[in-house]
Order: structure tokens, then sequence, then C-alpha cells
């Protein structure tokens, strides 16, 4: 079996919120495969600067920055990226912020907030993809990151939940419409990873150790370590593999 199955050459990558935590790393074991980067953000400089960090690391990458829930914004992008004869053949919807408060105390303009950016994107970006992919005949890859939370809940990340439990649908909906025009819509779901995003769960004494405790690998997942899925599931390797989700968790929903 030769390495070419997992190759990425010649193939254009767009992974949104990559200007650092996940993203940036999936961004980064996609461009060591092969692929051309196009970084995103909604903070201009910072994406900037993160296609600036994986240049001097030898890879080709460029900055996108936009706001992913926002309708106008991601249209005006993939309208950019077609003035530029630039074709997404890979998209990793990974943008997704956290809010962490019981539902009783939640604003519902906090619920909108989390919902939109971390699943209306995956579908606004994902059709403007898709849309562009089918025109082309080309067949394409759409990689959603859920979470520990498209399974399973925990007290004061609700809308975070909902939203993540809706990619995984969203991924078997984009399955059901686009797999016959060769796209495969599949899902990450990542474990407790080591990210900023995380940076107050891991400071904090008891939740770390309710990760070590509950996680069969007794550690918090290291971001470099989604890249190997991320890599099968952009490549021909998984070319007959759809609607599906991977969880890359350390065993955590595995075991009680
Ligand atoms: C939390 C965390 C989790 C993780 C991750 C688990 O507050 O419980 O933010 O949501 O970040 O999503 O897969
Ligand atoms: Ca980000």
């Amino acid at each position: 079996m030769s390495l070419a199955l997992f190759s990425l050459e010649g193939r254009t990558a767009l992974v949104t919120g990559s200007a650092r935590g996940l993203g940036y790393a999936i961004a980064r074991g996609l461009g060591q495969a092969g692929a051309r980067l196009i970084l995103n953000g909604t903070n201009a400089g910072r994406t900037a600067a993160a296609a600036e960090a994986l240049t001097a690391e030898g890879l080709s990458a460029t900055a996108l920055a936009f706001d992913v829930a926002d309708d106008a914004a991601v249209l005006a992008a993939f309208e950019r990226l077609d003035a530029e004869g630039v074709a997404v053949d890979i998209l990793v919807n990974n943008a997704g912020i956290q809010f962490r408060k019981p539902m009783l105390e939640l604003d519902p303009a906090d619920w909108r907030r989390v919902v939109d950016t971390n699943l209306t994107s995956a579908f606004l970006i994902g059709r403007e993809a898709a849309k562009r992919m089918i025109a082309r005949g080309t067949g394409g890859k759409i990689v959603n990151i859920g979470s520990l939370m498209s399974e399973v809940a925990r007290p004061t990340v609700a809308p975070y939940t909902a939203a993540k439990g809706g990619i995984k649908l969203l991924t078997r909906s984009m399955a059901a419409e686009w797999a016959e025009h060769g796209i495969q819509s599949n899902a990450i779901g990542p474990g407790y990873m080591a990210t900023d995003m995380n940076e107050a769960l891991m400071n904090d004494p008891k939740f770390d150790s309710f990760v070590k405790g509950r996680t069969p690998t007794r550690r918090w997942g290291l971001p470099d370590e989604l890249v190997g899925a991320a890599v099968f599931l952009a490549s021909p390797a998984s070319n007959y593999v759809n609607g599906q989700i991977i969880y890359v968790d350390g065993g955590m929903l595995a075991v009680l």
C-alpha cells in the first residue's frame, strides 16, 4: 500500500478557525501532507501571522479572514476565491467558540452566537464549497469538527453541545445530499484537547483530574493528535467513507 493514498498533493484546503488551536494544528498537518492551505480566522492580523508562520516552515499558506457566522462575509470570501481562481478541494469546518454558563442564566443572544458560530457556519460554508465542487465536477472532501459533545453533555455548555450534536447530523445530511457528486462529508470528534479554549479547564485541578480519571489514556489530547484522522478524511484513503464521525478522545466515549 503506497502512502500516495494519504497524499494531498495538488489539493487546496480551507480550514476555518485555523489561526490557532486545533484548526492551526489540523491545517499544518494537511499542509505537511501536501495541501495548499487557506487559513481562516475572524482576526485578520492573527490569521496573517499564522499563514506567515506556516510559510516559514515551507508550507504553502495564505490567509482569508472572515466571520464564519456572517452569511454575507462567507459569500464575499468565496467570491474572492472565485476571482483568484482558487478551488477549495478540502473544507475543514473547525471554527467554534465555547461559552460556559447554566441554561437558566444564559442570554438567548449568547445561545444564538454559539450555535451560529459552531453549527450554522458549517452549513453556510459547506454549501458554498459544495456548490463549486459540484459545478467543477471534481468532487471534494468536507471534514466537520464535532466534539465529545456530539454524543454526551455536561452542565454549563448547552449551546456548544447542541451545536456539536448538530454537527454530527449535519455531516450525515451533507452525505445524504452530496455523496452522489463525489463529495465525502465526515467529522472528527476531539476529546479533551490541550488548547487555549480549554485553558481554564486545564488550570482547574478538579477538572484536570476529572479528565485524567475519565479518559482511559489518562491524559489530555494534543492538537497534533488530530492530524492523522484529518489527513485520512481529507485524502483518497477515505473515498468510500461518508457521513461518519471519528472520535479522537483517548477512549473516553468508549468506557464508563
Ligand atoms: C468543555 C470543553 C469541551 C471540549 C471539547 C470536548 O467545556 O467541556 O470545552 O467542550 O472543549 O469540546 O470534545
Ligand atoms: Ca480561532
